[in-house]
């Protein structure tokens, strides 16, 4: 089904499957400044792309590079600079295709920009030739190029990419972030990881961070070693687990965000990640708010994912 929207006086039509009317009208029930919602930045045409969430607008100058809003594409090399992460390449490719040489309109709710590298944080919207727009985020959420990395200002469609990065995610499809293997199969494979996200700590979170944690747990009937393997958020934030690292078959390994000594037991092992602050984002119904946990192989294929709060396949609350 269609749904329309007006946003800054300009018509925006989506086509989305059916649920998704329910989220936009979330979204649109929030309570929040009507006034904030996202305007149109002007227009311009990509140039070319450095990775799958940061086009060239205008230019192929560093200052002409944009960070899409709500989305994180894997990293690739830069000018011979870094390295390309598993899915980086299909992602930059998948984006590039979509928007090089292409007039796009440029919106945002806050004029500003990203922490990292000082870009406009911007969604940017294709021009339909029957009129409308395509939102170029939720196309690389849907084709599971790019995980959901909400973001506190820019919080118009926090939800409804949640759902659409989660969907992606459920269906597993071959060649995308979600493939488990497409990186390169094992370690391990098929080992039966799931993760648990404590997301909120009793009390003030940013006085018990060790009540932040998240617990990798091996629902199968061989051990794990999870050397060299992460655990990392929406964000670039990444824990790599240690030399020794295990989880025994039924057993557990806990990732806690504060600092504290690695204790054993013979069911599980905890470590600390020794960060300072609250690195779990809280869940907000009234911005959309939530994040992701995702375990990474060596290879990086992910291997086992938890988003918050639920909006897909929920059985509890959380
Ligand atoms: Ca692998
Ligand atoms: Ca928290």
């Amino acid at each position: 089904m269609k749904f329309s929207a007006r946003y800054g006086g300009a018509a925006l039509r989506i086509t989305a499957v059916t649920a998704l009317a329910g989220v936009a009208a979330t979204a649109a029930a929030s309570g929040a400044d009507a006034a904030a919602r996202q305007v149109s930045r002007g227009y311009g045409t990509v140039r070319a792309v450095a990775d799958g969430d940061t086009p060239y607008v205008g230019g192929k100058r560093l200052s002409d590079r944009v960070r899409l809003i709500g989305v994180q594409a894997a990293e690739t090399s830069h000018g011979g600079r870094g390295k390309t992460w598993c899915h980086g390449g299909e992602a930059k490719k998948r984006l590039g295709a979509l928007l090089i040489g292409k007039r796009v309109q440029l919106r945002s709710q806050s004029p500003g920009r990203d922490g990292q590298g000082n870009r406009p944080l911007r969604a940017l919207y294709l021009p339909r030739k029957g009129g409308g727009y395509m939102d170029v985020q939720q196309v690389m959420l849907q084709e599971g190029h790019v995980l959901w990395h909400p973001d506190k200002r820019e919080w118009q469609n926090n939800r409804l990419y949640h759902v659409l990065a989660d969907r992606a995610a459920a269906a597993r499809a071959r060649g995308t972030i979600w493939d488990d293997d497409w990186c390169g199969a094992g370690p391990s494979q098929g080992a039966g990881l799931s993760l648990y996200v404590h997301w909120d700590a009793q009390g003030q979170d940013e006085d018990n961070l060790n009540d932040e944690y998240v617990v990798v747990t091996n629902e199968g009937t061989a051990g794990v070693p999870l050397a060299g393997w992460r655990l990392r958020d929406g964000s670039l934030n990444t824990f790599t687990f240690p030399s020794g690292a295990y989880v025994p078959p039924g057993g557990t390994a806990t990732l806690r965000i504060g600092s504290g000594e690695t204790t054993r037991t013979a069911t599980g092992t905890t470590y600390h990640w020794g960060q300072r602050h609250p690195m779990l984002a809280n869940a907000d119904p009234a911005n959309g708010m939530g994040d992701g946990m995702y375990l990474l192989d060596p290879q990086g294929d992910f291997r086992a994912w938890r988003t918050w709060p639920c909006v897909v396949s929920c059985t509890t609350s959380r």
